[in-house]
């Protein structure tokens, strides 16, 4: 006996040359990230019953109802965003192609309708409040375009993943195992972050409870921003798998990007699911949460989402299997649902934050929280704060000693060893990367944009970089700072040394020329300088040397933990 395939949209061998063919003349339309992630769980049949991207009638019902005009359930509005100028080039009752980034054609589009969404009530309905606090909200108001397009899809090609292609599997390539190796029942479970042992009790429990086999069924595509990487997570559920009972449990990405939609997202989740062959969906407490919204509360209930999945049971084609939170009980030395918990117990948790913070002070994480190999991973992308990158943000007038100081600090850093050191002052750069630039407004924020961005890749990649510009303006620097601080430490020093004592000191006989009006826009004479509001450090020239400054910065480092106490 065949097993059941869900209807995927590619076009057959035959008519795909075709395709191939016809797309040459036609215009293209090149894919986000995020409706790449839409167009491939559409072409293979992971959104059935979608066949393209929503007209303007089913994204108004769905927006609405939840429902396709066609009653189906779908409760997430999946169009093809465009700008308005993009718009105008395409019409209407013709076929457009659509590609990844690197220009490849993955699928023909008919274009049928093009609309303009209410992107306030889409936030209010769809995401239950019009706050950009939610990631989706923020996401529809500065990302997505102003026009929607519908029309049916004809996939040409699956999107290409180089990353762990072991581990991808369609709709059709799951139902087919589960078909192959007699899974009759599968419970699937969801997730966008590292899993622990709780994770493990509680998908075992399931998978128990249910009498199922266990697909772990990882987001890959988009999750919040600011979760753990996918590569890391990935290896990290490589380890897992290790510790579930043998030829019970599969492991699968699935290329989604997540809306973060909560109750919507998870009857979203299950319907996917559903089509991936599974039978069975566990929901736990908050599933797809965004946490907090602009008022500092939960944009949903805990329950919610069961509440909702448990509304549509019986026209989802597939069982919910609701799951409190797992709490590791101490005098048990084992974990369970956390309502089963006697009032007499001690439960143990580690919440996100604490294993964070763990982490990156390279403390210990229990065993009875996580396995080794997976703590292993995660200590791999999360190194203690001694270890990770920083940039050292220097500011301050012309003449004022940021180069000397900057110079000092680095032989000292050098001397530790431990870390590559790249400095990046601001003469230096001015001749290197942005020699073409003048001393506007404009050229100035963009030379501070691209040291910025230098900085960013070295912090990133666990260097330290050091900048010595004079950086005038507030917000550039506060761009660059927003730029650093996720990937390592960032420190602005604000050299604070006076104007009159630059312009006494004088070293290049700049100050004499911009008087002259010899120089314009020189900072200080005719350009503003805009004083730091909250740098990590201020440091006083007129009494102070650039040795003593120096050793100012090591002490302040290894207060910020990104420098272990030997050597300062
Ligand atoms: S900025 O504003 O951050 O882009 O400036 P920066 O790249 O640090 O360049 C400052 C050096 O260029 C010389 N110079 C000027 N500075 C300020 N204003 C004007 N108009 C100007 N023209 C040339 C000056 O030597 C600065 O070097 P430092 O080391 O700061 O004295």
């Amino acid at each position: 006996m065949a097993f059941e395939r869900v209807p995927e949209l590619y076009a057959a061998p035959n008519e795909r040359a075709d395709l191939l063919e016809k797309i040459k003349d036609m215009p293209s339309i090149d894919l986000t990230p995020r409706q790449l992630c839409d167009l491939e769980l559409m072409m293979n049949g992971g959104f059935a019953p979608l066949t393209g991207f929503l007209g303007e009638d089913d994204y108004n019902s769905v927006v609405e109802t939840m429902r396709l005009t066609s009653g189906a359930l779908w409760p997430i509005p999946i169009a093809l965003d465009i700008s308005d100028a993009l718009a105008e080039t395409l019409t209407l009752g013709t076929q457009a192609v659509l590609r990844d980034q690197e220009g490849v054609p993955l699928a023909v589009i008919d274009l049928e309708e093009m609309y303009r969404p209410d992107k306030h009530r889409e936030a209010e309905m769809v995401y239950g409040a019009d706050d950009e606090a939610h990631p989706a909200v923020r996401y529809l108001h500065h990302q997505t375009g102003p026009v929607y397009l519908g029309g049916a899809v004809t996939g040409i090609d699956e999107p290409v993943h180089y990353d762990y292609r072991q581990h991808r599997y369609t709709p059709n390539d799951l139902r087919r195992m589960f078909h192959k190796w007699g899974w009759r029942k599968v419970v699937a479970f969801q997730t966008r972050n590292p899993l622990h042992r709780a994770h493990v009790e509680l998908t075992v429990r399931a998978a128990q409870l249910t009498e199922a086999n266990l697909l772990i069924h990882p987001v890959v595509g988009m999750t919040k921003p600011g979760d753990v990487d996918h590569f890391t997570r990935v290896r990290c559920y490589e380890a897992v798998m290790r510790h579930y009972p043998d030829q019970t449990t599969a492991m699968a990405l699935l290329h989604l990007a997540m809306r973060m939609a909560g109750p919507r997202e998870a009857l979203w989740h299950a319907l996917i699911r559903r089509n991936h062959g599974c039978t069975h969906f566990i929901v736990g407490r908050d599933h797809a949460g965004p946490g907090k919204n602009s008022q500092g509360e939960d944009f949903y209930g805990p329950y919610d989402a069961q509440e909702m999945v448990t509304k549509h049971a019986d026209e989802i084609g597939i069982e919910m299997v609701p799951f409190q939170a797992m709490v590791y009980v101490q005098e048990r030395a084992q974990y369970v649902p956390i309502n089963e918990v006697g009032e007499d117990e001690t439960q143990l948790n580690i919440s996100g934050t604490e294993l964070r913070r763990r982490l990156r002070e390279g403390l210990e994480i229990d065993e009875w929280f996580s396995y080794p190999d997976v703590v292993q991973e995660l200590r791999k992308t999360h190194p203690p704060r001694d270890q990770q990158g920083f940039t050292l943000f220097f500011t301050g007038l012309s003449g004022s000693g940021k180069s000397t100081i900057a110079n000092a600090v680095m032989t000292k850093l050098l001397e530790a060893g431990g870390r590559p050191v790249t400095l990046l002052d601001g003469d230096v750069v001015r001749k290197n990367l942005s020699s073409e630039l003048s001393f506007s407004k404009e050229h100035r924020d963009l030379n501070i944009q691209r040291i910025g961005y230098v900085a960013s890749e070295i912090t990133k990649n666990g260097g330290i970089a050091i900048c010595a510009p004079i950086a005038p303006y507030k917000a550039t620097r506060d761009q660059v700072r927003d730029q650093i601080e996720p990937l390592g430490g960032f420190l602005e020093i604000h050299v604070a040394t006076s104007l009159e004592v630059c312009e006494g000191r004088d070293r290049k006989g700049l100050y004499a020329k911009a008087r002259a009006g010899l120089i314009k826009e020189f900072t200080g004479i005719d350009d503003p300088y805009e004083t730091p509001v909250h740098p990590e450090l201020v440091l006083d020239t007129d009494d102070t040397t650039p040795d003593e400054s120096a050793h100012k910065i090591l002490l302040k480092l290894e207060s910020m933990g990104l420098l272990s106490a030997r050597t300062s």
